[in-house]
């Protein structure tokens, strides 16, 4: 599916909606640290600088909010997260993550979705590092996942071996999220039934 192409039922927008369910937290890079944690064998903590001086991939996607507005051609720089996951040593037993962040937010990701060669743990967007509104120092992006997944001010990857509800997921808001089969919300696919949720993600 190109990544231009529209999801079901979504309207281009032109400009980002800023979200912060739970505040939008000041970041201090001194005490920041990315933690990969959970069913590993090795915990790791990375600094801002260690991600950033790595070689980064950049990539142009399109952006979809469950409350279908989307923005095309965003342009994202960051790293694999399946390479800053990899050293930890992920137990075979995993089999999701949860992305947690500085102010409480959280949201579950499928492992194979987190792991995919184009999910990446980004730092800068349209040429720039994430301004403190749209969550630096860093945040998650799966271009076939809706934008929830993408947990702004992300602090810490959890690996889990059963599901669990993150923050939106507890308003019924789905599982996955995948775009594609309109994974809104939980026990449903290939509808849109805003009515069902408690909040707007
Ligand atoms: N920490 C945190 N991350 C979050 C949210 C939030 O409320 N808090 N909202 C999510 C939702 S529902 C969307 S659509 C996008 C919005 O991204 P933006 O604020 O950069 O437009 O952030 C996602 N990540
Ligand atoms: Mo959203």
């Amino acid at each position: 599916m190109s990544e231009q192409a529209l999801p079901p039922h979504q309207v281009w927008g032109r400009k980002f909606i800023i979200y912060g369910a739970l505040g939008i937290p000041k970041v201090d890079l001194s005490s920041w640290k990315l933690r990969v944690d959970g069913l590993v064998e090795n915990p790791i903590e990375y600094s801002y600088d260690q991600l950033t001086s790595m070689p980064q991939t950049r990539y142009v996607k399109s952006f979809h909010c469950v409350t279908q507005w989307s923005i095309k051609d965003v342009e994202w720089e960051g790293l694999p997260i399946r390479g800053l996951v990899e050293p930890a040593k992920v137990k075979p037993e995993a089999g999701w993550v949860m992305f947690h962040t500085v102010e409480g937010y959280s949201a579950a990701v499928p492992i194979e979705d987190a792991l995919k060669d184009d999910a990446l743990m980004g730092f800068k967007l349209n040429g720039k590092p994430l301004s403190p509104e749209q969550g630096f120092p860093a945040r998650p992006f799966m271009p076939s996942l809706y934008a929830w997944k993408s947990a702004k001010w992300v602090n810490r990857i959890e690996l889990m071996k059963d599901y669990r509800d993150g923050y939106w997921e507890q308003y019924r808001y789905h599982e996955r999220g995948n775009v594609w089969e309109e994974e809104r919300f939980k026990g449903h696919s290939g509808t849109h039934q805003r009515h069902r949720a408690f909040g707007t993600a």
